[in-house]
């Protein structure tokens, strides 16, 4: 918490306050979990036992398979799977930009609900009865990580194991520029904890599937550029999925194999979908505002990682988006 100010503090104290004058929790974290929002569900999962409180775990989905190894991750109900019969009063939501991100577990929402947001997305819109915000937190995980030393817990080699795997996976394994003090910090304490810092990278960063194997084989072998070099591209269809086996989760990553090639400005992945549309992501390496382009089309994200879908045939598609990028490199043409 060393970056925190006096307000921080306060809000950790809220949250926790929230925590301790409720009981019979529902935690939830966004649609299609990444390894912040599996690690932070059963983070909280971990705080709420600690205090004697009661709480379901619940996603609108299932946990990705390359993230059952992790503690616990076994008992978060898969809504599609399983609906419990009863509602909830008091909610956790972890990870979620904004309400729409819960998915179908709203359903399980009591009519009078009261909602503790924690989340570090900077477009955030503090949707909650009580939210806990940070958007200078590299993960929901660091947020966590607060909280449960404010609370003055001792963290086991299990509350530690996940929120290590926030603060990885959201980092991108220590690599992007969320990468701050406070994380590296955090971590440390998490490594004296009892994390097993090389398993979880190996587990997460390093080890891929045989379909995540032949869809990035695949990828590779249709990556394009501009004369110039300065934009790169791939694509993926349908029929890509169904042949190599692979999910959508495995597409994750895809894109920077055309961002980081020397030269390129922009890289981007085509995926064609089931239903004629082309969702479109797009990475830029350095100066290329690449969400104000996504934005033209009706999408939007960061500056250097953003995404947007188009209702046209695939060609069509990557011919209009390489140019519309082509053209912002070149702003004088
Ligand atoms: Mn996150």
């Amino acid at each position: 918490m060393a970056a925190a100010g006096d307000q921080y503090a306060s809000r950790l104290d809220e949250a926790l306050r929230f925590l301790r004058e409720h009981d019979d929790f529902l935690v939830v974290s966004h649609v299609q979990p990444d390894g912040d929002a599996v690690s932070s569900t059963i983070a909280v999962r971990w705080l709420l036992d600690r205090l004697g409180k009661r709480s379901l775990m619940i996603n609108e989905g299932r946990v990705p398979p390359r993230l059952e190894f992790l503690p616990h991750a076994g008992e978060i109900v898969n809504y599609g799977e399983r609906k419990p019969d009863r509602r909830f009063r008091a909610v956790v939501a972890v990870d979620c930009a904004d309400f729409s991100r819960i998915g179908l577990v709203r359903e399980l929402f009591d009519e009078s609900y009261v909602l503790l947001n924690i989340d570090h997305h900077p477009t955030n819109d503090a949707f909650g009865t009580v939210n806990l915000l940070r958007q200078d937190a590299a993960a929901t995980a660091e947020i966590l990580f607060d909280l449960i030393e404010r609370a003055g817990f001792a963290l086991d080699a299990d509350a530690a194991t996940v929120l290590y795997t926030g603060l990885l996976t959201d980092t991108g394994g220590f690599r992007y520029s969320n990468t701050s003090p406070n994380v590296m910090a955090a971590a440390s304490k998490l490594l004296t904890a009892g994390v097993d810092a090389y398993q979880l990278a190996d587990r997460l960063l390093e080890r891929m599937t045989m379909p995540q194997l032949k869809i990035l084989q695949r990828g590779l072998s249709r990556l394009k550029f501009t004369e110039d070099g300065r934009v790169g591209w791939l694509y993926i269809v349908p029929r890509d999925l169904e042949e190599t086996g692979a999910s959508g989760e495995d597409l994750e990553g895809l894109v920077n194999y055309a961002r980081n090639i020397d030269g390129v400005e922009v890289g981007m992945l085509f995926k064609g979908l089931e239903d004629g549309s082309v969702k479109v992501s797009l990475r830029s390496a350095g100066a290329a505002d690449v969400a104000s382009i996504a934005q033209r089309f009706g999408g939007g994200g960061h500056i250097r990682a953003a995404g947007c879908r188009l209702s046209m045939p695939l060609e069509e598609a990557i011919r209009l988006v390489v140019d519309t990028v082509r053209q912002s490199l070149h702003p004088t043409l």
